[in-house]
């Protein structure tokens, strides 16, 4: 190869090596062996040149434009290597980025509630017992000194499953089957699941109360009062009221309707009472010596309550819009 063919592949041999891209390495393409490159101009010189030159001339530019060639096939695969290293980069998945958040969602608001209610009440040193959904109407009625006649007896409403076993309709049997098993004193409640042939705005067929009952030597209705004050208080802040109004139940003697003062009106939330002294009989406890206060309330009203709910079925429509209000 001439000096100056030399100087070329020197050249271009160096111009190639810069090249990153493989746009840049076509334009260096073009310039050596494109239709006006400089391989191309060598060769033309051919037809100048005395006949007896001419082979070698012509071997000497192919040779030099194999070479360049060569060089550039090089390249080329090395930028194809790079090109795709740095793909790669950009998709590569990092395991130890975090993954997409998916909500987790939150309880039930009357699952709240409920937890909020024993919190309460076992910090006041009560403890949490539950009973059976399916009941007996002895535990359900009879236990509970409630007459043949008595309108919740009657199969309108309440749910029977048949002549033996019926849906209970309150918690409070669960204070019959603790009571059988345990001797005084005590303090309970007993959050579950009670069902009646009721449905509206206020009322479901299916809903949760939580009954109490303290049994002790000298329990009085200041002391059902003080209970429900202070849960009221702890519930829905210091300045909430609480009313007792008479009522009737056959389980408890004095009875009271329980009413909360919230949100600048009544709600009706609860019932409650002193121990029937025939209760405490269908038990085995002696009357004379013991005094109880109980009281069921409805989990949904205190929710309804505590959260401004106007519609209590609104609760069990399971519409998240609804739900993750709170
Ligand atoms: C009772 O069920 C009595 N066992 C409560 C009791 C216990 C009294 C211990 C004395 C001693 P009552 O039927 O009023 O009482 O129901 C109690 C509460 O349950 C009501 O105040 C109300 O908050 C709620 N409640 C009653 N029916 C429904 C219903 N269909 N849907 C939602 N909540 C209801």
């Amino acid at each position: 190869m001439t000096e100056e063919l030399s100087r070329i592949l020197e050249e271009a041999r160096e111009e190639i090596a810069k090249v990153s891209t493989s746009r840049e390495l076509n334009d260096v393409r073009v310039k050596y062996l494109g239709k006006a490159g400089t391989v191309t101009s060598l060769m033309k010189r051919l037809k100048d040149l005395p006949p007896e030159e001419r082979p070698n001339w012509g071997r000497m530019v192919n040779e030099l434009k194999d070479e360049i060639e060569r060089i550039l096939e090089e390249k080329k695969a090395e930028i194809a290597r790079l090109e795709k290293e740095e793909l790669n980069r950009k998709l590569w998945a990092d395991p130890t980025m975090p993954g997409t958040r998916r909500s987790l969602g939150h309880l039930h608001i009357l699952t709240k509630v409920q937890e909020e209610l024993e919190d309460i009440f076992i910090s006041m040193g009560f403890s949490i017992v539950e009973g059976p959904e399916i009941e007996e109407p002895w535990y359900n009625f009879d236990a509970l000194n409630t007459p043949e006649w008595h309108p919740a007896r009657d199969l309108h409403d309440s749910f029977y499953i048949n002549e033996k076993y019926l849906l209970r309709t309150h918690t409070s049997p669960v204070q019959i089957r603790t009571m059988l098993s345990r001797k005084p004193p005590l303090a309970i409640i007993s959050p579950g699941r009670v069902y009646r042939r009721d449905y509206d705005a206020t009322h479901l067929p299916m809903f949760t109360q939580m009954e109490g009952l303290y049994v002790d030597h000298d329990v009085t209705v200041r002391h059902l009062k003080y209970f429900l004050e202070e849960f009221a208080r702890r519930l829905l802040g210091e300045n909430t009221k609480v009313r007792l109004r008479p009522s009737y139940f056959p389980f408890t003697e004095p009875s009271f309707e329980v009413d909360i003062y919230f949100n600048n009106r009544w709600f009706e939330v609860l019932g409650a009472g002193m121990v029937h002294p025939n209760v405490f009989k269908n038990v085995g406890y002696d009357p004379e010596r013991w005094r109880g206060l109980a009281f069921g309330l409805g989990i949904e009203r205190i929710a309804m309550v505590k959260y401004g709910i106007k519609d209590i079925r609104d609760l069990i429509r399971n519409d998240v819009r609804f739900l993750e209000n709170w």
